[in-house]
C-alpha cells in the first residue's frame, strides 16, 4: 500500500532554558546559564514546520510537556502550594529546578521508537516512548509523551502503544534518535537499523568520557515487542570513540531516508558489517551508502555544525532534500562539502538552510526535533487531525506563542510561580487548539 514519511515536531515549550543539563552533549555544557529566548525558540520551530509542509511533506506537531514539573517536585518530596514547593525548591534543593524546568521534549526523535505496519507482525504501526534514563531531566518525559501519543495516534486497530522500557541502565533507551529505516518505497517492508552505545553485557568497546545512553539489551526488546522480522532488523554498536567527541546519539554522525545511508566515517564500530547486514536485510534493494570522509568534515565539525542532525526527505520527483541549521552554511568545509555532495549527481538534489539557533544551543538540530512516522492513506486518516501543520494551524500557533512566551528566560525566573502559572494557562489552551484532550498532570486531576 502506498505510504508517505510524516514528521511531528516537538512545539518548544514556554521554559526553554540553557540550564547545562546533558553531559557528552557540547552545546548543552558550553551554553550553560546563558539567557534563553523560548519565544524565539518556538518561533524558529514553526518556522521550519510551516516551510516544510509548504513544499507539501507532511508535517504534525506535537505539545510540550507542563513544566516546571509540579508532580515530580511533590514525588520528591516537597510540599505545600504549588508556590511554596517552587520556593522550597530555590532554597533547598536549586539544581533540581533546572532539571524539572528543561523544554526538552522538543526534541522529539528521542520523544519513542516507531515501526511502521510494514514492518510489524500485526500490521500496526508500533510505538514505544523512550525512558530516557540517562538524564534525570529526560527521564521524567516518558509518561506525557505517552499520552500525548496515544491521544495523537488513537485509533487501536491502526496504532499499537507499548509502555517505556523498564527504567533503569540495562535498558537505556533515547528513542528515534539512534534508530533509522530504510526500505525500497516507504509502503514496502524496511530494515530497521538501531545503533547502540553499549552492552550491559559482554565485554564490547566502551566510550570512557562521556556516557554511551542507548543499550543493546533496549534495542533488542524493542524490536521483540514491535514484532519485527529478525531477518530486517539490524543492531549495530556506535563507534566509542565518537560517543567520546561529542556524538551523543547516533543522529548527530547518520541519517537515512529509503534507500540512503548518510554517515560520517567514524559513525559505527564495524561498519563494513553493517553495511552488509542491512543490504542482506533489503534484498532486491540497493542500499545507497553516503560516507562522508573524516578529511573532508571532521567529527568535531560534525558536532559543531550537525551536519548529520539534518532531515533527509524525498520529494515528489523521488530525489532528496536534505534539511540542515544554517551553523553548516557557516563552516567552510561542511558548506564545501555539501556543494560537491550536490554537483556529485547523487540522490541530493537540494539543501534547505534553517536558523535554529535556540535549539541548536542545547545540541538539538532539525532532525532532533522530530519524530518520523510512516503512515499509509488510511492510518493518515486515523491522526488526529488538529495536529497537523497548516495554514491556519500555524497562524494560531504562532499568534498562541507571541501572546504566552516570555522573549527572556534566565535559570533564576525557574522559581517564580508566575511562570507556572502562564505555562498551565498556555498548555490548557493548546490542548483546545490541537483537539488532542486532556494529557497533562495539572488537566487530569
Ligand atoms: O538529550 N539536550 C538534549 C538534546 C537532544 C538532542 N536529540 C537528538 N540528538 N535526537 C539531550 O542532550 C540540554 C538541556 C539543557 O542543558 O538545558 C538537553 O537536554
Amino acid at each position: 500500500m502506498k505510504a508517505f514519511e510524516a514528521n511531528f515536531d516537538g512545539l518548544v515549550g514556554p521554559t526553554h532554558n540553557y540550564g547545562g543539563l546533558s553531559f557528552g552533549n557540547v552545546a548543552s555544557q558550553n551554553n550553560t546559564g546563558d539567557v534563553s529566548n523560548p519565544r524565539e525558540a518556538a518561533l524558529q520551530g514553526l518556522a521550519k514546520m510551516k516551510a516544510l509542509a509548504d513544499r507539501g511533506f507532511r508535517q504534525g506537531v506535537l505539545p510540550p510537556h507542563e513544566r516546571p514539573d509540579l508532580a515530580t517536585l511533590r514525588r520528591l518530596g516537597f510540599g505545600g502550594s504549588d508556590a511554596e514547593v517552587l520556593q522550597a525548591v530555590a532554597r533547598t534543593a536549586p539544581a533540581l529546578l533546572p532539571q524539572v524546568s528543561s523544554a526538552s521534549c522538543m526534541w522529539t526523535a528521542n520523544a519513542a521508537t516507531v515501526s511502521p505496519s510494514a514492518d510489524t507482525a500485526d500490521r500496526r504501526t508500533h510505538f514505544t516512548p523512550a525512558n530516557l534514563n540517562n538524564k534525570f531531566h529526560r527521564a521524567i518525559e516518558h509518561p506525557t509523551t505517552g499520552r500525548v501519543l496515544r491521544a495523537v495516534f488513537a485509533d487501536e486497530r491502526h496504532f499499537a502503544h507499548h509502555p517505556a522500557l523498564p527504567d533503569c541502565a540495562q535498558f537505556g533507551d533515547e528513542g528515534a534518535a539512534n534508530h533509522t529505516r530504510l526500505c525500497g518505497e516507504y509502503g514496502e517492508p524496511g530494515v530497521e537499523l538501531f545503533i547502540y552505545g553499549r552492552a550491559a553485557f559482554g565485554n564490547e568497546p566502551a566510550p570512557t568520557r562521556y556516557p554511551a545512553r542507548q543499550t543493546r539489551e533496549a534495542c533488542e526488546a524493542i524490536a521483540r515487542m514491535h514484532g519485527l522480522d529478525t531477518g530486517r532488523t539490524v543492531i549495530a554498536l556506535q563507534n566509542p570513540h565518537v560517543i567520546d567527541a561529542g556524538v551523543f546519539h547516533n543522529d548527530v554522525i547518520a541519517v537515512g531516508n529509503r534507500n540512503v545511508l548518510f554517515f560520517h566515517e567514524r559513525a559505527f564500530h564495524d561498519k563494513p558489517r553493517l553495511l552488509a547486514d542491512v543490504q542482506h536485510g533489503l534484498g532486491d534493494v540497493p542500499l545507497q551508502a553516503v560516507e562522508v570522509p573524516d578529511a573532508a568534515v571532521s567529527v568535531a565539525d560534525a558536532v559543531s555544525t550537525y551536519l548529520f542532525n539534518s532531515q533527509l526527505l524525498s520529494r515528489a520527483d523521488g530525489r532528496m532534500l536534505l534539511v540542515v541549521p544554517d551553523e553548516c552554511q557557516r563552516n567552510e568545509r561542511v558548506w564545501a562539502y555539501l556543494q560537491g555532495l550536490l554537483e556529485s549527481g547523487g540522490p541530493l538534489a537540494e539543501v534547505a538552510v534553517f536558523d535554529l539557533k535556540q535549539s541548536m544551543k542545547n545540541g538539538g538540530g532539525p532532525a532532533c526535533l522530530r519524530l518520523r512516522v510512516v503512515l499509509n492513506e488510511a492510518e493518515l486518516a486515523a491522526v488526529t487531525p488538529g495536529v497537523w501543520i497548516n495554514d491556519g494551524l500555524y497562524a494560531r500557533l504562532t499568534d498562541w506563542v507571541t501572546r504566552h512566551y516570555r522573549d527572556r528566560l534566565a535559570v533564576a525566573d525557574l522559581a517564580d510561580p508566575q511562570l507556572l502559572n502562564e505555562c498551565r494557562t498556555a498548555l490548557d489552551e493548546l490542548t483546545r487548539l490541537l483537539g488532542i484532550g486532556p494529557v497533562y498532570p495539572f488537566q487530569l486531576v
